[in-house]
């Protein structure tokens, strides 16, 4: 099984003979627990249950999601954010950018999670950023096993020729689950965006998918090429192997906490976990292993209400400490992003599957020789609520040159009216750090979210000097030919101190939160330990973005489904 991708017809085949569980016939025990059928957690169920001998129960919060056009057709990408199918998590006020509250934060509750509703771009980040996760102390953590691991859970389909779209074959799986293809074919103003990032001192990559994430280039979607069908981890590693007696799933099951048969000191062990279901009925399902995949923003919570977590805050809501984890919760990071746009001299030829062009930066490139010296003293002084491993990896990955500012650049036309071309810089690699917890016992009550974008100076800085580069790459020729003027910011917006105004009132967020349930020694704030397990317990483990320790140079979930390809590799040994 391993490496079959299924076609449209086992699929549909397959899904015509899913039956979910629910009420008083879900099954109550299993080897593996996983709670979340997400994107994560539908890869780890697929792998372990590969072995016939071994039983996987999933518990997901929402439901199946077929015959949803919002999921399958990605021309309506975002359609999806505020139905049924998001969790529209509400955050905090943005207390360092004006105090504006952002839209509810979307996230996939249907089964294959945020990749049902994401932005589905696949794309991989820069092997140092995968090396620093073992040097913060996570072994085995590394490009050299991150990578293979991509490549396992991808089955990309190349262009053809006349898409005019360059690709590396090597940098790319070819026979895994997740469909990968680009958007095509590529516009001639490409080439002209291409050449004026080069002339004004940037590169053309051939492939950013290899390691080398530098460089501006198409990148691939999730997506079936044959009719742009999206491919998520419920199409890639659920539906077509449903028919496996020993992988189940109960949907619209809302997992509230760990069930404890034991909660001895440093060694406390789940007997399984409570659950609400779609009558509200308060149920619990049993498991040798309980695995937590409901999220960045959905696993602290099931955590904290277990009595993991920070033992004086948790004290404060009446709730008995199990494992004194200060970490749980914190370390939120998130890549922010801010849209420039500029209307072109004319109306391009385009269609609905125009591509779009990633430019990735190191921040030497996108500030200058001249004013490093203002990088540095940023740099220097160290932020709040960040460990010393974690700023010292920061430090390591800006005197590597490596990459740290994205410019995702698109070029629409809107219904009447010449083109309109958007560039939106976005910080990487964020030191401000933000934090989700619990408000109260109540388990299907949101939790209170903080970003904190802002916090540190140096993201505010990184973002202004993202935005002059972009200002700087259209004034460039040949693009700068095509240029009829700036829409926002508006024409004389340049200097770094009015650009940080702009952006203060037009941040937006990727979606690409990780961090919470962090990995990294404990004495760090981490969570789990290299083998995913959550500190203090003997079967509680997290596998889902809330572990990973630093962003990659990228677009997540194709980190998130290589992560969570070699921890089940992890599980199975
Ligand atoms: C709007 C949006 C746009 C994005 N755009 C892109 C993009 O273009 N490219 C890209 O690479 N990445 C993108 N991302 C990021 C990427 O999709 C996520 O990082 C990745 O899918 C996260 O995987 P996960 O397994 O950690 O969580 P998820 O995939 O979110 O899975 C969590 C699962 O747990 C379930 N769950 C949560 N709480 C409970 C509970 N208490 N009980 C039971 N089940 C529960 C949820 O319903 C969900 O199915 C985007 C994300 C979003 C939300
Ligand atoms: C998508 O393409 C597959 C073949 O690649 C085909 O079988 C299927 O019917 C198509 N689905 C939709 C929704 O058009
Ligand atoms: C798809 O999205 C649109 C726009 O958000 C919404 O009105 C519609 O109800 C959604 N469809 C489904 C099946 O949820
Ligand atoms: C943001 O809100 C806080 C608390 O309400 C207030 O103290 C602060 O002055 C506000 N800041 C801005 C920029 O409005
Ligand atoms: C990464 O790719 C860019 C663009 O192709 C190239 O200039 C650079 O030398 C490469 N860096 C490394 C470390 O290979
Ligand atoms: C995570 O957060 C905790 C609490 O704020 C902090 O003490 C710890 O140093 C953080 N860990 C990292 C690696 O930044
Ligand atoms: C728990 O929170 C949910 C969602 O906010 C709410 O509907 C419910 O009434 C709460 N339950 C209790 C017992 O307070
Ligand atoms: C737009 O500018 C480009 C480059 O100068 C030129 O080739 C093209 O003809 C212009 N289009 C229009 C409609 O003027
Ligand atoms: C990103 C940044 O700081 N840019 C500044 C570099 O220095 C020149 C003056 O030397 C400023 O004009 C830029 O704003």
């Amino acid at each position: 099984m391993l490496g079959f991708t299924p076609s449209f017809t086992a699929l549909v085949a397959a899904a015509a003979f899913v039956r979910y569980a629910s009420g008083a016939t879900a099954p109550t025990t299993a080897d593996y627990l996983i709670v979340g059928g997400g994107t994560a957690g539908l890869v780890l169920a697929n792998r372990l249950s590969e072995d016939k001998g071994v039983s996987v129960l999933v518990l997901e919060g929402g439901g199946d999601g077929l015959g949803n056009v919002n999921i399958s057709d990605f021309r309506l990408v975002g359609a999806a954010w505020g139905t049924d199918i998001d969790w529209q998590f509400p955050t905090q006020p943005l207390a360092y950018a004006n105090n504006r509250t952002l839209t509810p934060g979307p996230r996939g509750k249907v089964l294959g999670g945020s990749s049902a509703i994401n932005g589905d771009v696949f794309d991989r980040g820069d092997s140092r950023e995968y090396d620093e996760w073992e040097a913060l102390g996570n072994t085995g953590w590394n490009f050299k096993s991150i990578f293979p691991a991509g490549l396992k859970s991808e089955k990309f389909y190349p262009p053809a020729p006349s898409d005019n779209i360059q690709y590396v074959l090597s940098h790319h799986g070819t026979t895994g689950n997740v469909a990968t293809s680009y958007s095509r074919p590529s516009p001639p103003i490409h080439d002209v965006i291409m050449s004026s990032v080069v002339n004004a001192g940037g590169f053309k990559s051939p492939d950013l998918e290899g390691g080398n994430a530098t460089g501006i280039a198409h990148v691939t979607n999730a997506r079936l090429p044959s009719n742009d069908t999206r491919s998520t981890s419920a199409t890639a590693y659920y539906f077509p192997y449903s028919y496996r007696p020993n992988f189940k799933v109960i949907l619209h099951a809302t997992a509230t906490r760990i069930l404890w048969r034991s909660t001895a000191q440093g060694n406390a062990v789940a007997s399984g976990v409570e659950y609400v279901d779609q009558s509200g009925v308060t149920r619990s399902a049993n498991a040798k292993t309980v695995i937590l995949s409901a999220g960045t923003w959905g696993s602290p919570p099931i955590l904290e209400r277990s009595g993991v977590g920070n033992a004086k805050f948790l004290a404060s809501l009446g709730i008995k400490s199990v494992v004194d984890l200060p970490g749980v919760g914190e370390n939120l990071s998130e890549q922010t992003l801010v849209p420039l746009q500029w209307q072109l001299n004319s109306s391009l030829p385009l269609t609905d599957v125009t591509p779009f062009l990633l430019n990735v930066e190191s921040i030497q490139t996108v500030v200058g020789s001249n004013n490093i010296t203002t990088v540095k003293s940023l740099l220097n002084a160290k932020p709040p609520g960040l460990s010393d491993a974690l700023y010292n990896a920061h430090k390591r990955l800006f005197n590597d040159k490596a990459t740290w500012v994205e410019d995702y650049i698109a070029v629409s036309t809107p219904a009447e009216g010449p083109s309109v071309l958007v560039m939106y810089p976005v910080n990487l690699h964020p030191l401000s750090r933000g934090s989700v917890h619990i408000v109260s016992t109540n388990g299907t009550q949101y939790p209170k979210i903080q970003y904190n974008f802002f916090q540190n100076p140096f993201d505010l800085y990184l973002m202004a000097a993202g935005a002059q580069r972009a200002q700087k790459i259209v004034s460039t020729p040949p693009l700068s030919d095509w240029i009829a003027g700036p829409i926002a910011p508006a024409a004389g917006v340049t200097s770094i101190e009015a650009l940080k105004d702009y952006i203060r009132a037009n941040v937006g967020y990727t979606n690409h939160i990780i961090g919470t349930a962090l990995m990294a020694p404990r004495k760090d704030g981490g969570v789990v330990d290299p083998n995913l397990k959550v500190y203090g317990t003997k079967n509680v483990y997290v596998v889902d973005a809330s572990v990973i320790p630093i962003e990659p140079a990228a677009h997540l979930q194709g980190t998130v489904y290589a992560f969570a390809e070699r921890a089940a590799e992890l599980f199975k040994r």
